[in-house]
């Protein structure tokens, strides 16, 4: 059975008898998904049929045809594993409040049921679902191990004060997954003919000069198989090179992850039953479930998560101080965009997410701090640093992003350090400290102009 304290009143209806819904968004798979094996074991319990709708918005926060291709690829695999289950997949285009309510009438549903999503976008498009429709709304975490709405329910100030919450639950959640059934009973009405997804990706209304990469294939199979690849080959080398932007030591899994294509459920029981290098594992659950869970929980209790005033006081203060010193270089977007800074550490790290999709770890830290040190304020840092992340990553229009920016600009989740001009007491990066970590040289030779 599902944890009760994953799931999540979006209205206060009963459930009545009627075909179960899954509005799938962010959890984008078959298996491994707390959200629709919720919204089956309902199904089961009512002898109702069970349906799993997707919502294609085009210009979902900036997303080029790159981050769309990935993920209709990945829908695509989806819903062949769903057909084999019984469970129709259905595609409709256009917004969720406009599209959802007449489908959920035309299938004479009697519950919806959606997954966790704390991004400002995707919390609008739950609300006005909720005030269309007359049947319950069901919010499932399949998104967190821990659920975000339960393990906090304020914003944490750091990683420590939500390890500290974290560390005696983690059990209680990492559990294994019930497996999905196939489903005994099938919508008599409707002709439920699947997606024509050349059609698609031919009718998408979005930006098409950011090209798809070919370095990754998108959709579930894939994605497991990247996690056993990481397993097998790099898990153990995790500690000590995860952080050389010329070796491959991270585990590329964020674009996965980020589509819900892998459950970070899925990979930390396969972490935890791996013989690794222990303090390999243990930095990387570290991050897996520290650090990207804390951005959840950022972006919900925090409203202004993607612009200046979502800084704490005391990084708005310092920042404020630092307003108007002097910059010794200043760029507009598309200087930034082209990759025509002074700076070839960071042109190589800007070439690097716009031709692969992702740019290693350690340079977005350094990436992000440099535009705040080359823009005229915090303000237009933040906004430039968003625009390029979310156009160019695979994994952008993320809580990770959004956090990872506030983090390396604004100092959220961060402490003071010594004051210098721009910065404040906002932790400092610069070049030397680069050259003297890896061979800069290198970085630069391998994302060529
Ligand atoms: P690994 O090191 O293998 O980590 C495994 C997983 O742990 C990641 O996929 C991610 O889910 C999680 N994780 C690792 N580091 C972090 C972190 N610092 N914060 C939160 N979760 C983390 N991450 C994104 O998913 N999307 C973004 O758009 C994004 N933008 C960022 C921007 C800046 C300025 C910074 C400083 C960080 C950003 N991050 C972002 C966080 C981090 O850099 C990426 O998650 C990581 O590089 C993804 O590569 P990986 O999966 O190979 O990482
Ligand atoms: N979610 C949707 O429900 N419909 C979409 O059309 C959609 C497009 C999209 C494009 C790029 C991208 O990175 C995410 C997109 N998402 C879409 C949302 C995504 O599944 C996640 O919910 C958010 O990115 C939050 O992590």
């Amino acid at each position: 059975m599902t944890d009760p304290r994953r799931i999540y009143h979006l209205n206060s209806l009963n459930t009545r008898p009627g075909c179960v819904i899954y509005w799938m968004q962010r959890d984008q798979r078959a298996f491994d998904n707390w959200a629709l094996n919720y919204a089956q074991e309902r199904a089961l319990a009512m002898h109702q049929p069970l349906v799993v709708v997707f919502c294609i918005v085009p210009g979902f926060l900036g997303a080029t045809i790159r981050q769309y291709e990935f993920m209709i690829k990945g829908l695509a695999i989806t819903a062949r594993k769903l057909g084999k289950l019984n469970i129709p997949f259905c595609l409709l285009q256009g917004l969720p409040h406009v599209m959802l309510p007449g489908f959920a009438e035309q299938m004479q549903a009697g519950l919806m049921v959606t997954d966790f999503n704390p991004l400002r976008l995707p919390m609008e498009w739950k609300s006005k679902v909720a005030g269309c429709i007359s049947i319950p709304f069901h919010e499932v975490d399949a998104h967190n191990i821990l659920p975000c709405r339960h393990i906090s329910d304020k914003l944490e100030y750091a990683a420590f004060t939500l390890r500290k919450k974290v560390g005696h639950k983690l059990p209680e959640f990492l559990t294994e997954f019930p497996s999905l059934v196939r489903h005994p009973v099938f919508p008599v009405f409707h002709e439920l003919t699947g997606p024509d997804w050349t059609e698609v990706m031919k009718s998408l209304q979005v930006d098409r000069d950011v090209p798809g990469v070919d370095w990754l294939s998108p959709g579930e199979n894939n994605a497991s198989a990247a996690l056993i690849d990481f397993i097998g080959k790099r898990l153990d080398t995790y500690d000590t090179e995860r952080n050389f932007p010329n070796l491959k030591g991270q585990s590329d899994l964020s674009p996965y992850l980020h589509f819900g294509h892998l459950s970070a459920q899925r990979v930390a029981i396969e972490i935890q039953k791996s013989t690794g290098n222990p303090a390999s594992k243990q930095a990387f659950m570290e991050e897996l479930i520290v650090r990207r869970e804390l951005a959840d929980n950022f972006c919900l209790h925090n409203p202004d998560y993607d612009n200046f005033n979502g800084f704490q006081p005391w990084a708005r203060a310092t920042l404020n101080k630092h307003r108007d010193d002097p910059r010794e270089y200043q760029y507009t977007v598309a200087q930034f965009e082209q990759a025509f800074t002074h700076d070839d550490l960071w042109n190589a790290a800007q070439r690097e997410m716009v031709v692969t999709g992702k740019m290693h770890g350690y340079m977005r830290m350094y990436w992000a701090k440099k535009i705040l040190e080359w823009t005229q304020s915090p303000e237009e840092a933040i906004a430039i640093a968003v625009y390029l992340n979310d156009k160019f990553e695979l994994d952008g229009r993320d809580p990770n992003g959004y956090a990872g920016i506030a983090w390396a600009i604004g100092g959220t989740h961060d402490r003071p350090w010594g004051e210098r001009s721009i910065f404040g007491m906002i932790r400092f990066m610069n070049y030397q400290g680069c050259k003297r970590k890896f061979d800069i040289n290198k970085y630069i030779h391998n994302n060529p102009k």
